[in-house]
């Protein structure tokens, strides 16, 4: 059960059954990944514990038939029962995506080990002084936004006074800078945003509906990518 040789979370797919239309989570990340996604997220509010660890097997199984499983990372959202019990089925899974009100960091990293993979979404207030100052030891990345209010998740960046909290490019490049880990942006992404933020010296974009909600979820996918990596190749 080999994990990733590097995480590369420059073009970052979070997907759910709830978020595709009712079309078939493991097509749409067949299609993510050969379009050159490079980490897949399963998350889902909805599905329960054995619909999660079956959904993970598929999205395994879909990374695995593009060739892709050395290089693509797949996580699961909150649920460190998942990972623990999808792993011991021999399904490859890389590590753990968790919330500032989820399972600890520190728990998490002491049930998967060394070699797996744990980010974390950064704090929504005080962020700059948060980036600064957080414990990132036991860290792969953290996620960062939103950039805009999101329908997908009404309740991202919302800060202490109930409020929503967007962030700007300038505050993503500063974030960036600050940050001793890789940061990836996400909330409310569109393919018009990818060259702005490509700039801001983030190490990737995350999105959902760009592509789950898409019409044609692997030319949505190809254009996020091709974006990303034109601006990447120019630097
Ligand atoms: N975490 C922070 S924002 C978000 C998640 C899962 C949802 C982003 O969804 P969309 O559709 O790309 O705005
Ligand atoms: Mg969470």
């Amino acid at each position: 059960m080999s994990i990733v040789k590097k995480l590369d979370i420059s073009k970052y797919l979070v997907i759910g059954p709830e978020n595709t239309k009712g079309r078939p989570v493991a097509t749409i990340i067949k299609d993510a990944v050969n379009a050159g996604f490079t980490c897949i997220q399963i998350r889902s509010k909805v599905a329960s514990a054995k619909e999660l660890i079956q959904l993970t097997r598929q999205a395994a199984e879909a990374i695995e038939e593009a060739g892709k499983s050395k290089e693509v990372a797949l996580l699961v959202n909150d649920r460190l029962d998942i990972v623990l019990a999808a792993r011991k089925e021999g399904i490859k899974v890389d590590g753990i995506h968790v919330g500032q009100t989820d399972i600890p960091v520190d728990v998490c990293r002491e049930y998967l080990g060394e070699e797996l993979i744990v980010g974390l979404s950064a704090r929504a207030d005080e962020l700059f002084e948060y980036i600064k100052t957080a414990d990132v030891s036991q860290l792969d990345y953290f996620g960062v936004g939103p950039l805009r209010e999101t329908q997908t998740k009404p309740d991202c960046g919302l800060g202490k006074d109930g409020r929503v909290i967007t962030r700007s490019f300038d505050d993503i490049a500063k974030i960036s800078e600050l940050s001793s880990i890789p940061v990836v942006v996400g909330g409310g992404v569109k393919l018009a945003d990818i060259p702005s933020l490509a700039q801001t010296g983030a190490d990737g974009f995350f999105v959902v509906s760009a592509v789950t909600e898409a019409d044609n979820p692997k030319l949505e996918a190809t254009k996020l990518v091709n974006a990303w990596n034109d601006y990447k190749s120019r630097e």
